[in-house]
């Protein structure tokens, strides 16, 4: 074996398992979540095993024969004492697969599964899938569902850009062996950030939905949506009630679309939701919450003014800039919470918190006003209750 090869290789394994073990630390909390150092998965992190062949014969060069371009919005789950992540993970030839990485504290240390996870094909091959939702369901099964894309049929040769996006429902036990089921039918013609929410509903599976008009633009879709299916195995929904719409100069003007599965609590479920807003400078993708009822999962009960994560620092650049995307979160036994957001459609951080910090935050930040006056009305209310509070 010559020099060079070996060289180079031991290089490579040894700045790997430096990256991968690397801490992270703390860098800033805002009295609602931390924020760390680091993130918790880049392209970096994707086995090199998965990456380079490193027979001397077949790459002498020892070159990347299958390049990772990112790794991304990701579905998270507690998988024993384990905490994983089920990410996107994009190829350098665009086409997006998911891989499941472990942490044992749920901030580091995150160590790629032996392989990426096979997802079976339905009888219309996806070209692209993405953005899985891990939903443990009360019928016993783990669902994954996720965006499944395919080019529009009837496009024409020159428009080699229309696509269709639907979603995938697949479900395991083990998290290794996955049973694809039919794609979600809605009367939507685009379907993505599609949630399958944890409980039966007067016997039914409940999802929640994005009804959307075009690929990108949600047209007069748009809104989070709640909806409901006799059968998880050939679901089909008929009709989609817009729970969080789309609102002239809010934080989701152009569209929305749910995270994670809602957390259940005493108060009501929680969610975490992404809004879309239009900017000379492209769109700007941020984080909110808001709060449903425990007994109607339509009706929204609280819901605070604009984001509560927004793209900072480093986060604002990427593939895709100013994006922050949320997909996947972890609540422990003692109520803290993991929350897996993604920058820019490059890289996956986490950022901690707690079930009381949230709660306090979702029912006692003040409610969009709609108007600048309204935003100032909050303000003034603020000031006057610090009276007499600060020295
Ligand atoms: O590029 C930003 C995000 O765009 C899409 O989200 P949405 O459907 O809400 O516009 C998805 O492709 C998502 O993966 C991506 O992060």
């Amino acid at each position: 074996m010559q020099k060079e090869f070996i060289q180079r290789k031991h290089s490579l394994i040894e700045s790997y398992n430096e990256l991968i073990k690397s801490k992270n630390i703390v860098s800033h909390f805002n009295g609602l979540y931390c924020r760390f150092d680091h993130p918790v998965l880049t392209a970096a992190h994707i086995p090199l095993n998965w990456r380079y062949d490193f027979n001397e014969v077949t790459n002498p060069f020892l070159m990347e024969r299958c390049s990772i371009n990112s790794v991304f919005n990701a579905g998270a789950i507690k998988w024993g004492d384990k905490y994983i992540v089920m990410a996107r993970v994009e190829g350098a030839d665009r086409k997006s697969f998911f891989a499941i990485a472990e942490s044992p504290n749920g901030i580091d240390s995150f160590t790629f599964w032996e392989h990426p996870v096979v997802m079976p094909e339905t009888a219309e091959p996806d070209t692209n899938i993405y953005d899985v939702r891990l939903v443990e369901h009360e019928d016993g099964w783990i669902y994954g569902l996720f965006c499944t894309e395919r080019r529009a049929k009837g496009a024409s040769d020159a428009d080699q850009s229309a696509a269709i996006a639907q979603c995938g429902i697949a479900r395991t036990k083990d998290m290794l062996i996955w049973d694809r089921l039919p794609d979600l039918i809605s009367r939507s013609a685009q379907q993505r950030n599609v949630v399958l929410h944890p409980e039966f509903v007067n016997g039914k599976y409940a999802f929640y939905t994005r009804p959307q008009d075009g690929f990108i633009e949600a047209g007069s879709g748009g809104g989070i949506a709640f909806a409901l299916s006799d059968k998880i195995d050939g679901a089909l929904v008929e009709e989609e009630i817009i729970i969080d719409k789309k609102v002239y100069h809010t934080i989701n003007e152009l569209k929305n679309g749910l995270g994670p599965a809602p957390i259940k609590t005493q108060y009501g479920w929680l969610h975490l939701a992404h809004g879309v807003r239009n900017t000379a400078a492209g769109l700007r993708y941020v984080c909110y919450l808001f709060m449903t009822d425990l007994n109607d999962l339509t009706k929204i009960i609280h819901k605070p003014a604009g984001y509560f994560m927004a793209p900072e620092g480093i986060e604002r650049i990427g593939d895709v800039s100013n994006v922050l995307f949320s997909n996947g979160w972890i609540i422990d036994e003692n109520g803290k919470i993991f929350i897996y957001y993604a920058s820019s459609d490059t890289r996956l951080h986490v950022a901690t918190t707690s079930l009381e910090q949230l709660l306090d935050y979702v029912m006692h930040n003040p409610e969009d006003g709609f108007t600048s006056f309204n935003s100032v009305q909050a303000i003034m209310g603020i000031i006057k209750n610090n009276q007499g509070h600060i020295d």
